[in-house]
């Protein structure tokens, strides 16, 4: 069975809900004030189901709007999911603002089918509907409403007259609209919440797409909170599912009314991320004032409406008519997806400026240049499916694209957007890194700066076997991922050597010189030989053959490899001093587990001036613990 979102749209008084009433039999105006003073205020809903010339059902959930200018924001509220509109115009009064704004509405927001209602043809004689009907035919010239199968239909819902050609027209326009993606990333911009007794919580929308299923975990979007869904109707029947373009009621566990509102959104959790910034294409409509960079308007997109700031990107105005790259900044965190259309209006007085697309629901914070952000925007406003997720990964640079941000970043299961980066993997044009897609270029930058890095360390430290992985990362400033992916590709080029900690390129080992060799045999055999009763470095520098410079290299690199020990600022040890000295502290303690630092001084015949540093540092190594004047051996 099919399901198909109608929405109504025209001025107030125009017979809309007279119309949703005679199709379906269903008041929409569902509101005591609504039915007191006979208009409508908010959004309502009524359904019905058909059969279509080939026997299938389809099912018509209809969104009935209010005309009245008061209300154009609860208008865009039930606007936003609808597959087709009834653009009605009531023959005793033609064309009137409210019928041009949700016209305007419906172009901004991208609908592409529909039917031109003229309503009330009871009211007006022969010629005056004729008149009616050239001037609708005049106002819809060039629109998605002229199209050959969107026809201009008379009816008057008080006599009957016309409502079975509406119907079939309706059916007509609603079997070529094509089945939506049931397998998408589930959305449900929520436009109401209330309680109903015995259920509690229960919110609708109209599902802009996926599969939503009883029991199933849900985020609120933006403020994060879990839902459970304990039960489903859908166009007010009980249901297991709801499939996308439903009119879709919820009824929620873990969540009170008060936590709720009209605007946010209902997906699976982790999918998707809130934000409040958002790259657009951006059309302002012929009749509105120009618009100005960083102009304050409302902006609204499905249920939402928020106030965003307008940052034109390389321009001071948007004249009327034309288009522009904008980056739009919302006062509230909002859940949007590239793709999805919205409405701005001036900001005061209210009225309809313009609206357009989002091409970017994660703009980079850094700075782009110019050229290549509109060459970026223009790739998200007409590019294929692959050329978007490229473009994605290319400015992302050594950053990569991590595959599970394809949800939140282009609206795409993270499984297909792999399928797309292992056609461009194949194509050459990108690198996987774990979960990450690095473009090519960027790789192969990034492998020659890793190279070049690698070379300038052993250049400076011709000593040292190589360089650290951690410091060769650091330097690099790449994320684990990509760092080890780019190690391993070096490697298997056999352009660097990875062994266990260090980096090095291939051929270079540690080459000492003779005299370097035997300076630093001296230095250890000097120390080694001392045990704890060291040698002052300066002294045993000064008698070696190398330059200072050089000597104070191999101590750092005796030092490194841990061949000597620095436990204090003047005072090094050979590492074999230290362990004797930990073996006699363990014999000690089987005698007593006391040691103070008269008794230190004589087990070891170090004088007080080496004694306190080594106690110190034996401490710190948890070998003794000092107790007031005394240290326990641990
Ligand atoms: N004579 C006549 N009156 C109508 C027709 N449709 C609606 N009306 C009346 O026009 C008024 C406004 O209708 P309504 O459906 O509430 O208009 P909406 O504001 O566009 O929803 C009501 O008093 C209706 O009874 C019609 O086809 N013929
Ligand atoms: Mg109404």
């Amino acid at each position: 069975m099919k399901s198909v979102i109608v929405g109504t749209a025209g001025h107030i008084d125009h017979g809309k809900t007279a119309m949703v009433k005679a199709l379906t039999g269903i008041d929409a105006d569902r509101l005591e004030e609504e039915k007191r003073r006979g208009i409508t205020i908010d959004i309502g809903f009524a359904h019905l189901e058909f059969r279509a010339p080939d026997g299938e059902t389809i099912r018509m959930g209809f969104v009935d709007v209010p005309g009245h200018e008061r209300f154009v924001r609860n208008m865009l509220a039930g606007v936003g999911g609808i597959d087709l509109v009834l653009l009605v115009i009531a023959a005793d009064e033609s064309i009137k603002p409210q019928t041009r704004e949700h016209f305007d509405i419906c172009r901004l927001l991208s609908v592409r089918r529909g039917i031109t209602v003229l309503t009330k043809s009871d009211l007006v004689d022969r010629e005056t509907l004729d008149v009616v009907l050239l001037e609708a035919e005049d106002f819809i010239r060039g629109s998605f409403l002229e199209s050959e199968n969107s026809a201009i239909v008379a009816v008057s819902s008080l006599t009957g007259t016309g409502l079975e050609d509406l119907k079939q027209a309706l059916i007509k326009v609603a079997s070529e609209i094509p089945a939506k993606d049931s397998s998408a990333i589930a959305r449900l911009p929520i436009d109401r919440v209330f309680t109903m007794k015995g259920f509690g919580t229960v919110v609708t929308g109209t599902l802009v797409s996926g599969t939503l299923h009883k029991e199933q975990a849900l985020e609120v979007f933006p403020t994060g909170q879990q839902v459970r869904v304990r039960g489903i109707q859908v166009h007010g029947q009980s249901a297991e599912r709801a499939v996308a373009g439903e009119r879709t009621a919820l009824n929620l566990a873990g969540v009170t009314t008060e936590e709720l509102a009209r605007g946010m959104t209902l997906a699976p959790p982790s999918t998707f991320r809130s934000t409040s910034r958002v790259d657009v294409s951006l059309s302002l409509l012929s009749s509105a004032k120009p618009l100005k960079d960083r102009a304050r308007v409302h902006f609204h997109a499905y249920a939402m409406e928020t106030i965003a700031t307008v940052v034109l990107y390389g321009k001071t105005q948007v004249m009327p008519g034309e288009e522009a790259f904008a980056q739009l900044r919302l006062a509230e965190p909002t859940l949007l997806l590239p793709g999805d259309r919205f409405i701005i209006r001036q900001f005061s007085p209210v009225v309809t400026m313009g609206g357009g697309e989002v091409l970017d629901a994660a703009p980079l914070v850094r700075k782009q240049p110019r050229e290549e952000m509109t060459a970026f925007l223009r790739t998200m406003a007409a590019g294929s499916p692959s050329e978007v997720l490229l473009a994605r990964i290319v400015r992302r640079g050594v950053d990569g694209f991590r595959l599970t941000d394809a949800p939140g970043e282009m609206n795409l299961p993270w499984g297909e957007a792999g399928k797309l980066g292992a056609q461009l993997a194949s194509d050459a044009l990108v690198v996987w890194c774990k979960q990450f897609l690095v473009s090519s270029s960027a790789f192969t930058r990034a492998k020659a700066d890793a190279l070049a890095t690698v070379k300038q360390f052993q250049d400076r430290n011709p000593l040292v076997e190589g360089i650290g992985k951690e410091e060769l990362r650091d330097q690099a400033n790449l994320g684990p991922e990509i760092f080890y992916s780019l190690l391993q590709a070096l490697d298997e080029e056999k352009k660097l050597i990875v062994a266990a900690d260090l980096v090095r390129l291939p051929g270079h080992g540690v080459v000492m010189k003779d005299e370097e060799t035997q300076s630093k045999k001296i230095i250890e055999n000097a120390f080694a030989a001392a045990g704890l009763k060291v040698p002052a470095l300066k002294e045993v520098l000064a008698g070696l053959k190398v330059d200072k410079a050089r000597a104070q290299k191999i101590v750092t690199l005796l030092l490194r490899d841990k061949v000597l020990v620095k436990i204090s600022e003047d005072l090094i040890f050979h590492r074999s001093a230290l362990e004797n000295l930990r073996k006699q502290l363990a014999a000690e303690k089987t005698k007593s587990p006391k040691i103070d630092v008269a008794k230190f001084k004589d087990l070891t015949g170090v004088s007080r001036k080496y004694a306190i540093p080594l106690l110190e540092y034996l401490d710190r190594e948890h070998v003794t613990r000092r107790l007031g004047d005394e240290r326990v051996i641990l």
